[in-house]
């Protein structure tokens, strides 16, 4: 049995003001479910050490939005999976489709960060997705697939039991549009049947294990239809995790 988990990814938006009011409504209405679901919030790297202090001891875990491939070193602008670590996180999301498309991180790219992210120790949360023309082309499953191999070829396919894989359709991020329940339902089954073919001899138990969330314009409005389907593990919430009422009723969509 699969443990559900919901993500908030703030993007780059907060401020020490907002981030406090933020909290202070928001967290009365998730502790009710932090025993029946996993809950983390990624806010920008400047504000981690405040979210951390913020969230205290009430379970709800920390979490960042992207860590370099590198340990240390002189990579000017990149912060170390091991910092992040440091500073508390337990999720870090790797490959979101703002970072593959806006600062060009090839999948090579993002298998290096994934396997950074593992080896200190933190859970990998592995966003993939297609956009609009290549889903128009019927191409959603190569990409996908490419974008999944890329990791497996770098870390081993076991190595991936205990990240978590988000399913994010770039065409809908941030823009309303929200994928239905039959295209979520099958990208979510061929993620998982990918991963168990991937090397049959172990894999069934690995894709059986495998946490397959999703985002892209997740709300309360649909958040209850998205998250009765039966491959949907949970949700990396983006707009929506920014307006405590909103993040809340998602929350006990799960
Ligand atoms: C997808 C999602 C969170 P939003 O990027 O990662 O954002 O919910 O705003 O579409």
């Amino acid at each position: 049995m699969r443990k559900p988990i919901l993500i908030g990814n703030w993007k780059m938006n907060g401020s020490l003001h907002a981030n406090q009011a933020l909290m202070v409504r928001v967290l009365p209405r998730l502790r009710m479910f932090r025993k029946t679901i996993d809950l983390a919030v990624c806010p920008p790297f400047p504000y981690l050490f405040q979210v951390r202090d913020l969230l205290g001891y009430t379970g709800i875990a920390l979490g960042a939005q992207n860590a370099s491939s590198f340990v240390s070193g002189a990579y000017t602008g990149e912060v170390s999976a091991t910092m992040l670590q440091e500073m508390g996180c337990r999720y870090v999301l790797v490959g979101h489709s703002e970072r593959r498309a806006l600062f060009a991180e090839s999948s090579l790219e993002v298998a290096a960060r994934y396997r950074s992210v593992l080896a200190a120790g933190l859970t990998p949360v592995l966003c993939v997705g297609e956009t609009l023309a290549e889903r128009e082309s019927n191409q959603t499953g190569l990409v996908i697939e490419r974008q999944l191999q890329a990791v497996i070829d770098e870390v081993g396919l076991a190595a991936m039991a205990n990240g978590i894989i988000a399913y994010e359709p770039v065409w809908a991020i941030g823009t309303g549009k929200t994928a239905t329940p039959e295209q979520v339902s099958r990208v979510h089954q061929e993620i998982r049947q990918f991963i168990a073919n991937s090397a049959p001899e172990a894999s069934d138990d690995i894709s059986q294990q495998l946490r397959v969330i999703y985002g892209g314009s997740v709300k309360a409005a649909n958040a209850f239809e998205l998250f009765s389907l039966a491959d949907v593990d949970g949700g990396l919430i983006g707009g929506a995790s920014l307006h405590a009422d909103e993040f809340g009723t998602i929350a006990g969509a799960l």
